[in-house]
């Protein structure tokens, strides 16, 4: 495993990855982004869930921009394929991650974010796509998953004007799911990333695998699609294990939130 790039840690069911390309604010590479799918194939056959976080003041100022201008266009185009494939393994892979976002979250590293379950960024996060200043485009899946999670006015508004949203800001625009204190996001992302890993495996591999495919199938057929993978988690051992221990009152009960 090439541990140059990435730190990996078990931390009872969780992995936790780090991103350590401090001295390039992480920036992804080459060499980079197959540590990525090192690490997050680890976590798969190691962890029940992982969280992805960056290592120093920011979590990823995106693509190594040093690579890119030096490449064929065929070499490019197998670049944005790898990345592709990698942040794929991520969003379809078999356990949940969760993202602890601080400082930049630019670029690629947005992209990488994107591919991740759950999003947490603290109050230091700031997004942007500037992908148009630097005459490139998005190569890792965001013209999918980020035009997915903002919408693709909000991107265009991104790449087009260059436009840099507040952690604040990329809440609103659906960017994270949780906005915590700065210093706070890995606390959070841990305390979430546990709470996932406690549920039941074949759930957890519907939410990923079958959801995300739902959403890009005509309604008849996610309709359809949800009846199957429903009854299939209904009759997993586990499923049969946790509804007699509700029905026996040994679950814990569901409560209001504390600040509703
Ligand atoms: C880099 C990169 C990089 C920093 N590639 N080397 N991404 C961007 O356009 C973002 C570019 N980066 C920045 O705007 C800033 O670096 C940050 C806001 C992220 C951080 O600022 P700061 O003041 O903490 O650091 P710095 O002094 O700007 O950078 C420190 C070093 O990291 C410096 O190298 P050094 O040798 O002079 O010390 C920078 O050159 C280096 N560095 N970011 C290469 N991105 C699959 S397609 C995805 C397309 C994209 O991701 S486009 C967005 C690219």
């Amino acid at each position: 495993m090439d541990t140059e790039f990435t730190t990996f840690e078990m931390d009872g069911e969780l992995a936790l990855i780090g991103l350590n390309r401090t001295a390039k604010r992480n920036a992804i590479s080459d060499r980079f982004v197959e540590a990525i799918g090192e690490v997050v194939l680890r976590a798969q056959t190691e962890a029940r869930a992982a969280v992805i976080f960056g290592h120093g003041d920011h979590f990823c100022a995106g693509l190594d921009l040093s690579e890119i201008g030096q490449k064929t266009h065929h070499e490019n185009i197998l670049g944005s394929r790898r990345w592709h494939a990698v942040f794929d393994s991520v969003q379809r892979g078999t356990i949940p991650f969760v993202s602890a976002l601080h400082g930049a979250v630019v670029g690629g590293g947005l992209e990488l974010a994107a591919s991740t379950h759950v999003r947490v960024a603290d109050d230091t996060a700031f997004f942007a796509l500037p992908e148009g200043q630097r005459g490139i485009f998005v190569g890792g899946g965001g013209s999918v998953r980020i035009a997915r999670l903002m919408g693709v006015a909000r991107m265009s508004d991104l790449m087009l004007t260059g436009r840099v949203l507040s952690a604040d800001e990329g809440e609103r625009a659906n960017l994270v799911q949780y906005l915590v204190p700065g210093g706070q996001a890995l606390v959070k992302a841990k305390e979430l990333a546990r709470r996932a890993a406690s549920n039941a495996r074949m759930s957890n591999y519907a939410v990923i695998n079958v959801l995300p495919r739902i959403q890009d199938m005509a309604q008849d057929d996610g309709l359809f699609v949800e009846s199957m993978a429903a009854a299939f988690t209904a009759t997993s051992p586990e499923a049969q294990e946790r509804l007699d221990a509700f029905l026996a009152k040994r679950a814990a009960p569901l409560r209001q939130p504390e600040n509703a």
